[in-house]
């Protein structure tokens, strides 16, 4: 059953485009009606926020549970909508009994781990996030990788490694290289910009089956600029190397905003439209999904606490699950209301 979007809904705004719209969510999640009915009218794409993850699963050393993330792939295909799966190898998601494991041990536990999962969901997600977050310029290697164990034990060729094994055993999800912070405007970012192209050609061109890039998208309001020239050049070469690109984890942190609501929620939704407005603009989107739905469920108000010790209003509704400014503003940029009337993605095709 493919899901119908609903009128007057994200989904349906972006299916106008070809794209789907969707969410971060955990299985509490559906236990609250609202924010549940709020998905379903708003969303045709899903993603688990951490129960899919290889920590989750491996919670209980020396055994899988794969209970939450198969509660969510139930939820996704009874619904009709597609879920992307997140994340097959991250560096913050090692099962803590193996963090400290030797090379052989380590890549055994790691090629189980995906393999197991992929083939447990083979045809049923639209996507996978195969390697989350490969970059760090700040480790200083000359190809910019992150020192993880995934590197440790297999070396630079981990990357290769696991979209090969995930080709091969779902050869019809998009594999997704998913990263964070080549949104922002500063040296490092553009560093990290500079290395995550590099790092695209140098696998493309050893034939790595990665077909789809992931920004994750954490926004900060008043810092991320509505003209930013350095990240449209870059998502014109990921264009050129003729990969899609999925916005996986947008959200909005308004720490730096003033406190009155109306305008920090104004600017947050600016904050959005001006965002979305520049990559859809600039590539071809498969998806774009925010990280989670309303305000209550942010990992925000822990990581980027407000000075003034209020809660962090980030997403597209507000605790009583009512629609924000933010969602209007998503809502036109997905419709490219307002914006001029050729479309440099789908002119060129
Ligand atoms: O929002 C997620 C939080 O609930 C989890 O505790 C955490 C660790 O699994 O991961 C958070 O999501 C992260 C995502 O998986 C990868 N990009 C950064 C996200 C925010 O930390």
């Amino acid at each position: 059953m493919q899901h119908e979007p609903k009128a007057n809904s994200l989904s349906s705004a972006a299916a106008q485009k070809g794209l789907l719209f969707g969410t971060a969510l955990c299985t509490s999640d559906l236990q609250l009606q609202p924010l549940a009915d709020a998905i379903l009218h708003n969303c045709n794409i899903i993603t688990p926020e951490y129960e899919m993850k290889w920590d989750a699963i491996a919670r209980d050393s020396g055994r899988s549970d794969y209970s939450a993330s198969d509660q969510l792939m139930t939820f996704s295909s009874a619904n009709g909508l597609a879920l992307h799966g997140h994340a097959l190898w991250w560096h913050e998601a090692v099962p803590s009994a193996l963090r400290n494991a030797s090379g052989k041990r380590f890549s055994d536990a790691a090629l189980d781990h995906l393999r197991t999962t992929v083939t447990r969901y083979a045809g049923q997600v639209h996507s996978w996030d195969v390697v989350n977050e490969p970059l760090e310029p700040a480790h200083d290697r000359g190809d910019g990788l992150r020192a993880t164990p995934f590197l440790g034990a297999f070396g630079p060729e981990y990357i290769e490694t696991a979209f090969r094994q995930a080709s091969l055993l779902d050869p019809n999800a998009v594999l997704v290289l998913n990263e964070m912070g080549l949104e922002y405007v500063s040296p490092a970012a553009e560093r990290k910009r500079r290395q995550m192209l590099a790092l695209l050609e140098r696998e493309l061109g050893r034939g790595t089956p990665i077909g789809c890039l992931g920004i994750q998208s954490h926004l900060t309001a008043l810092e991320q600029p509505h003209d930013h020239p350095e990240l449209r050049g870059f998502l014109r070469e990921v264009r050129g190397l003729g990969l899609s690109v999925m916005v996986t984890e947008m959200d909005v942190s308004d720490h730096l905003c003033p406190r009155d609501r109306k305008q920090r929620d104004a600017i947050i939704a600016d904050t959005y439209r001006g965002y979305l407005d520049l990559v859809l603009d600039e590539v071809r989107v498969l998806a774009v999904s925010t990280w989670c739905l309303s305000d209550n469920r942010t990992w925000l108000n822990g990581f980027h606490p407000r000075p003034d010790g209020a809660p962090q209003r980030p997403l597209l509704f507000d605790r009583a699950i009512r629609k924000k400014p933010a969602w209007h503003a998503v809502k036109a940029a997905l419709l490219h209301e307002g914006q001029g009337a050729s479309d440099p993605v789908q002119a060129s095709q």
